[in-house]
């Protein structure tokens, strides 16, 4: 297997326009690999450490020099390291740091050489990125490769909008198909319908952070009556579910919840998940909770069993609080960030420890995105089952989608497609 021979970084801009770390790394052999590292708004504090520069004057403190000036450091570390073993680099790196949030080199350098080393790797291998992370980390593929059911965040709200929604992502479900390809067809179609609903309902279709729609409606409940709608109308109803990522640490404030202008305990709030149950096709719902409410999960879980709860600012990505949720069952799904815990082999970890378990592993972008497709390889690769990735608009959200018509026409007669729901 050849070896690292360069490792450049340089600062480019996210969806956001906001700047972020990008690495080309080249092997040995020639072979080379491009990663750009993703940034979140509502971020969970529990997360790795995204290292900015804080010189108010430049990009009003945003920029990453020293997360790229950090990448040279990394190099020299790395530099003749077989690229064939992701986890001796990845070791390295943390040994490197050497902090628990990697708060020396900052997660958002560290994370961007995993991720191009992981690509140049592939490259040389000449395998696609999936097959490559497969391969690295031990996945038994079968016969039937599976492509991932997407969340699709259609109307943007909390931090991600200033629509006034208390939540921050009101998705679509796309389950019952055979194909993911028609899986997308179904959410495009059903985007495309909001599309004439909203300003036939006086709102407007003006986008959010992740493509989706951000109207002005008056509480959650008229945001789902819009989603059913779109579904019956567009002709998916059955096969087309709900899903809500609540991002409740964000509206959560002195031991309340503020939820469409009304404050309740963390006891009422279960109680209200439990009324939207009941009355729209929310077959998952993400941080219902705030954060550090371990009991509201659990009483969550206990209330609503049937349906996917999902840890995302909760768990972090981080192998020893998704333990703390195994031992509390806290939760039966986790989000899976690589920029929560900033490196390759990390993430493959918490996807392997959700799996074991039998939970569920959704796959997820950030809020700020880039061109880069790495997670739509890794959902395959680690055969997650789940992607959330944004709507149905906006090229950072549907390059992901893009990249998994590619892998899915590769992959031919192998592809399947399987609700988790
Ligand atoms: C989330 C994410 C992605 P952010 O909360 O799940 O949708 O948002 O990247 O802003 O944390
Ligand atoms: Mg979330």
């Amino acid at each position: 297997m050849p070896t690292i021979k360069t490792l450049h970084a340089r600062q480019i801009l996210d969806s956001r326009g906001t700047p972020t770390v990008e690495v080309d790394c080249t092997l040995s052999d020639g072979s080379f690999g491009r990663a750009a590292v993703p940034s979140g708004a509502s971020t969970g504090s529990h997360e790795a450490l995204e290292l900015r520069d804080g010189d108010a004057k430049v990009y009003g403190g945003k920029s990453v020099l020293k997360a790229v000036a950090n990448v040279s450091e990394i190099f020299e570390a790395l530099k003749g390291m077989e690229a064939g073993d992701q986890r001796a680099i990845d070791r390295k790196m943390i040994e490197l740091d050497g902090t628990p949030s990697k708060t020396k080199l900052g997660a958002n350098a560290i994370l961007g050489v995993s991720m191009a080393v992981c690509r140049a790797r592939a490259v040389s291998e000449k395998k696609p990125l999936w097959l490559s992370l497969a391969d690295q980390y031990g996945v038994k593929l079968s016969k039937q490769v599976k492509l991932p059911v997407p969340q699709m965040n259609v109307i943007n709200g909390g931090k991600h909008a200033d629509s006034g929604l208390s939540f921050q992502e009101c998705m679509i479900i796309p389950a019952g198909f055979d194909r993911f390809s028609d899986a997308l067809r179904a959410g495009d179609e059903i985007f495309m319908k909001l599309k004439k609903l909203l300003p036939a309902a006086g709102y407007s279709t003006a986008v959010g952070d992740e493509g989706g729609f951000a109207p002005h409606v008056k509480d959650s409940a008229e945001a789902f009556g819009f989603l059913v709608k779109a579904i019956a109308e567009a002709g998916y109803e059955g096969k087309v579910k709900l899903g809500i990522d609540c991002a409740a640490s964000e509206f959560f404030a002195g031991g309340k919840y503020t939820v469409d202008g009304k404050s309740f305990s963390s006891a009422e709030l279960t109680a209200f998940y439990e009324t939207l149950v009941d009355r729209y096709p929310i077959v998952s719902i993400e941080d219902s909770h705030s954060e550090d409410d371990w009991e509201g999960f659990v009483q969550m879980r206990a209330a609503l069993p049937q349906t996917q709860l999902v840890g995302d600012d909760l768990l972090v990505t981080n192998v020893s609080r998704i333990e703390t949720a195994i031992e509390k069952k806290a939760v039966n799904a986790v989000l899976i960030k690589l920029n929560q815990i900033g490196t390759v082999s990390e993430t493959v970890d918490a996807i392997a420890l959700t799996q074991k378990q039998g939970w569920n592993a959704v796959v997820s972008h950030r809020s700020g995105e880039t061109e880069d497709a790495f997670i739509s390889h890794l959902a395959v690769g680690l055969q997650t089952g789940q992607i959330k990735t944004g709507s149905l608009s906006r090229m950072d959200r549907l390059c992901k989608y893009n990249e998994l018509l590619r892998i899915e026409e590769e992959l031919g007669e192998r592809a399947a497609y399987v609700s988790p729901f």
